[in-house]
């Protein structure tokens, strides 16, 4: 059977400047929209050839070279990925594939799914339909019907306007049982040679391993998002996806991006003995400080683990244990001891501006991240109540959200008020973090050499003298950072 519908999936141009110069500062972090690629994988797989995804954000395309695309391509079907920050992106494209003519547009991913009725109104009449949740399934049909000419009643997991104009939320769809039953992410659709890991000088790839998370640190987006209930994917399922990223893509790093990597130690182990087979590919996974001791350490080490990022939030325990975090500052500590036993990067990653926190707080949980961790690298964020989570719904409920612009919402304004600490306080504090752990000699030339050693052991003498230039670039790009 041939369908005929063409149909794109956007990361939309964006307007977040400071993201992106921050993104591409010290983390140089750019990953591949994975979601849209998991979508777009399932609708090949059923038959439809016309299937493109367009990563604006990583091909630094502006509204006007996407209308380009747009005219060129003419699709019916525009999909947009949309988180908080970048919602009000999303609109805009969402208005200009209906000036281009484009039939359906519909947005998903976190924003939408929190809120639903807000997104199609704020639309006015410029998004059509709105998906909730994991969507490979819901958009398979729901594109099968545009196909057919037929309606979206019976959709579930998608929210939008009837033709009275009313809002209209179908029922949620049930979570994905067994991840293994997906296609690999269409990663052939997507510019593969410009994504970038932590710093990698060569191109490298995010992975996902598991959905959904048991623990509700009541600040995160993921567990709101995916729900309690960990799924994860085998490991061979997993090996083989790397082994796809080794040879066909000729990639040789990749990053393990879903929160809960490590709840099993049994499958990290099984995973980690499919990946040592694999020759020549590093990697590394985001962790809580409570998995993993120094035996999994230092055998994901062995199969090519090169660094860990820590979700520590905070230094200080009152504060842990009021967002829920489920973890202590001695687990904390045992954790990066061990890591540096294993010979393992660590990042840690830290979030100021939760209720109970002061000046004084940060200045603690900065310098005890310097003398007591010590990693490589260091994160530091300040707490955003994203729509949909407790965190919120507390912080709406008593009046202390005093920013309600989304595209603020990108971990560097502070949107709340606390009684400890002055939004303008928690902004400067932020940067001094920045400086202080950065800006010292030996981080430096710590983190240039490690950035050497990385090319050095994957390409070799030929990128090492290409990255002559990467001590500047870590003194360049500190500028950077702490000029935001
Ligand atoms: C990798 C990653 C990135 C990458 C790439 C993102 C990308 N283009 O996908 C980079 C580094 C670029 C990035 C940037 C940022 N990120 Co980010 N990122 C992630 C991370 C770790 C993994 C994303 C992923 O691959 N998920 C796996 C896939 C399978 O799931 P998915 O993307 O959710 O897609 C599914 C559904 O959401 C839905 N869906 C998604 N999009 C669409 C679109 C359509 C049309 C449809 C129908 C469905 C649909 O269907 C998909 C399949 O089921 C998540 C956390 C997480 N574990 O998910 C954070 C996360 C998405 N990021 C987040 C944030 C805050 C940011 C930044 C603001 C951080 C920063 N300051 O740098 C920026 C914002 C960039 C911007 N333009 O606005 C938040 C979003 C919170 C929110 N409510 O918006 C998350 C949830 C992290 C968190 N714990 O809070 N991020
Ligand atoms: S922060 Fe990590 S551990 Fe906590 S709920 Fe989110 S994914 Fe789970």
């Amino acid at each position: 059977m041939v369908f005929r519908v063409k149909i794109l999936f956007l990361v939309p141009p964006t307007k977040q400047k400071e993201v992106t110069k921050y993104q591409l500062a010290f983390l140089n972090f750019t990953a591949p929209p994975l979601g849209l690629g998991y979508i777009a994988a399932v609708l090949e797989e059923n038959g439809f050839s016309n299937v493109r995804i367009l990563d604006c954000s990583v091909l630094g395309y502006s509204p006007q070279a996407y209308r380009k695309y747009l005219k060129q391509f003419n699709p019916d079907f525009v999909g947009i990925q949309t988180l908080t920050p970048n919602f009000y992106d999303t609109l805009e494209s969402a208005q200009i594939a209906k000036e281009e003519g484009v039939s359906t547009v519909a947005l998903g991913g976190y924003h939408p799914t929190a809120m639903p009725m807000e997104s199609l109104q704020l639309s006015h009449g410029k998004v059509d339909a709105v998906f909730r949740g994991e969507a490979e399934y819901s958009v398979l049909e729901f594109i099968q019907n545009i196909e057919k000419g037929l309606d979206w009643t019976n959709i579930k997991g998608i929210s939008y306007f009837n033709k009275e104009n009313q809002v209209i939320h179908n029922d949620s769809a049930p979570p994905i049982k067994n991840l293994d039953d997906l296609p690999l992410p269409a990663r052939h659709l997507l510019p593969m040679d410009k994504y970038r890991i932590f710093g990698s000088s060569f191109p490298a790839t995010s992975v996902i391993t598991s959905r959904g998370c048991p623990f509700s640190c009541d600040f995160c987006s993921v567990s709101a998002f995916y729900g309690a209930n960990w799924r994860p994917r085998s490991p061979e399922k997993i090996a083989e996806e790397i082994q796809y990223l080794r040879e066909v893509l000729d990639l040789k790093a990749a990053a393990f991006v879903d929160d809960l990597f490590f709840i099993s130690r049994k499958r990290v182990k099984r995973l980690v003995r499919a990946l040592s087979q694999i020759k020549d590919i590093y990697w590394g996974a985001t962790t809580r400080a409570d998995a993993g001791n120094l035996e999994l350490l230092t055998l994901m080490r062995k199969a090519g683990c090169r660094l860990v990022f820590v979700g520590v939030e905070s230094g200080n325990q009152v504060i842990l244990d009021q967002i829920r975090k489920q973890t202590s500052i001695n687990q904390v500590e045992r954790y990066f001891d061990n890591a540096k036993k294993a010979h393992m990067d660590t990042l840690a990653s830290l979030s100021f501006g939760f209720p109970g926190e002061t000046k004084q707080t940060i200045i603690n949980t900065v310098n005890w991240v310097i003398n007591r961790l010590d990693p490589e690298l260091a994160l530091f964020t300040l707490a955003t109540p994203y729509p949909g989570t407790e965190f919120y719904q507390d912080m709406l409920n008593s009046g202390k959200i005093k920013e309600h612009d989304y595209s603020k919402y990108n971990l560097f304004h502070p949107i709340t008020e606390l009684t400890g600490i002055s939004r303008e306080e928690m902004k400067t504090m932020t940067k001094w973090a920045y400086k202080r752990f950065y800006l010292r000699p030996k981080k430096i030339m710590q983190n240039t050499l490690r950035e050497l050693r990385y090319s050095m052991e994957s390409y070799g003498f030929r990128q090492f003298l290409y990255n002559g230039s990467v001590f500047a670039k870590g003194i360049i790009n500190m500028k950077i950072l702490t000029s935001m």
